[in-house]
């Protein structure tokens, strides 16, 4: 079995981190196959959203520590992150369509800032969010610094990072951490209608939205109020728009195309 599995129906790919047994920590080969499905579902405009999901009882816990020879005294961590991890987290932030991760267990160390790095997160009420690195004296990676002080704020950042303790996806959801915690039996279900609704909604403008709400990261309020007039410019050309708002004047539902 590959150890990421690619499907793709009505507009929405899913991946599936595939080592259960190993909590879905990644190997080598996990990196490949990530990288051929994000090539394809940047390019393919018949995909509208990305789903992405664990097997098994974890979401992913991280880097394979078996993998990396400590004893190599050309051990360079940062190579690892330069040529795989962080490609990727580039990759999901920058994709122009909606990303969501179904949280579906443990998401440690990189496994938790992958997730963290989606546009929409949903997690599992049993699932919980690890920022295991302290404890083997690694700093968080993947964005974790980014993310965290960002999102929850820096006393919580702190104590994350430093105490590296699990955070349970209900406490996730209240410190702003994901969008929403859902009973485990739900989970997939959720996630799939929710992947789904955004793959049938205007995804050109869907991509615009992230652009936007990511760039306010490092913007002040005039260049961000001069940004929304760029986007919604150019966005107020594109056929959804028009779509949009016939629907409505219609009292009908929208039949987006994403363009
Ligand atoms: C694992 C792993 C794992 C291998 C569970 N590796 N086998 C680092 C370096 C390089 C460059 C890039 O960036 C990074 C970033 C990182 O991700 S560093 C952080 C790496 N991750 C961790 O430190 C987490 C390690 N795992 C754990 O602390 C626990 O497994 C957690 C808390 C995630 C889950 O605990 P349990 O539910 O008690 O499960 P378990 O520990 O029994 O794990 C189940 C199996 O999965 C077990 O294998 P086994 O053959 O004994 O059944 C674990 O060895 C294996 N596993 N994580 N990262």
């Amino acid at each position: 079995m590959p150890s990421v599995l690619v499907s793709t129906e009505a507009g929405v790919m899913t991946l599936t981190l595939n080592r259960p047994d190993k909590l879905n920590a990644f190997v080598g080969e996990m990196h490949g196959l990530l990288r051929e499905a994000m090539s394809v579902a940047e390019s393919d405009a018949a995909i509208r959203a990305l789903l992405l999901t664990g097997a098994g009882r974890g979401f992913c816990a991280g880097q394979d520590l078996s993998e990396r020879n400590l004893n190599d005294p050309k051990l360079d961590l940062g190579a690892g992150l330069d040529a795989h991890y962080n490609p990727f987290v580039r990759r999901l932030r920058a994709l122009p369509k909606p990303v969501v991760c179904a949280v579906n267990g443990i998401a440690a160390g990189a496994g938790a800032n992958i997730a963290l790095s989606c546009d929409l997160v949903l997690a599992a009420r049993s699932a919980s969010f690890l920022q295991a690195f302290a404890k083997i004296a690694l700093v968080p990676d993947c964005g974790g610094t980014y993310w965290l002080p960002r999102l929850a704020g820096t006393a919580r950042a702190m104590g994350m990072a430093l105490l590296a303790d699990r955070v349970s996806a209900e406490d996730a959801e209240r410190w702003g951490l994901i969008w929403k915690c859902v009973d485990d039996d739900k989970l997939m279900d959720e996630a799939r209608k929710l992947a789904h609704s955004l793959a049938a909604g205007p995804t050109h403008t869907y991509g615009t939205i992230k652009k936007a709400i990511y760039a306010s990261a490092t913007n002040t309020l005039d260049q961000q109020l001069d940004l929304e007039r760029e986007f919604q410019r150019e966005v107020g050309r594109h056929t959804d728009y028009r779509e949009g708002v016939a629907a409505f004047l219609e009292k009908r539902k929208p039949d987006f195309t994403g363009r």
